[in-house]
């Protein structure tokens, strides 16, 4: 299904696990920073409503993208943190940068979470332009990065 007919975002309460004493660990882009803060805020929002204690959640900055992949690791290493939530936001341009940052940083995530047995959230955009990412930001199509929380409680539910 395309992304703009599904949304996470409209997920109820119900039947979810209890996380009032799991930690998370949110990696967040600075690169397209317009866009990661409002994914950050989406997912702390989520992350708080569903019943995370605040001072269970922890912020990393990486510099761009390709850097969610060690930061993740560092992160996804620690015995006490349950979840890894990793936002970024890359834009398609005229160079081949796009497709090797996203799939550097779709394979890195997933091979830290299988290393470290854990959810480690993909929650990067990877929008044709700054508009589709604006409405996937909090915009019309919803938030991503609430998307992106949800999906992690969803897994520590398993
Ligand atoms: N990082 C992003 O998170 N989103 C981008 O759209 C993005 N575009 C980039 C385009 C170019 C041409 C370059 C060189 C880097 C870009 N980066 C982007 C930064 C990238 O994720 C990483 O921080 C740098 O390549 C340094 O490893």
């Amino acid at each position: 299904m395309a992304t703009s007919l599904k949304n996470l975002s409209q997920h109820t309460q119900e039947n979810v696990t209890d996380i009032s004493d799991k930690k998370f660990a949110l990696v967040v882009a600075e690169w397209n920073d317009e866009i990661t803060s409002s994914l950050y805020s989406g997912a702390i929002e989520t992350l708080l409503r569903y019943g995370a204690k605040k001072e269970n959640i922890y912020r990393k900055n990486v510099p761009g993208s390709f850097e969610l992949t060690l930061g993740a690791q560092w992160l996804a290493k620690l015995d006490e943190i349950d979840a890894v939530i990793c936002l970024g936001c890359v834009i398609q341009g005229e160079t081949r940068h796009f497709d090797f940052i996203c799939d550097a940083v779709a394979n890195g995530i997933t091979q830290v979470g299988l290393k470290y047995d854990k959810p480690v959230i993909f929650g990067v955009l990877t929008p044709d332009n700054q508009q589709q990412a604006l409405d996937r930001a909090g915009g019309k199509h919803g938030n991503k990065g609430d998307e992106a929380a949800i999906t992690a409680i969803k897994m520590l539910g398993f």
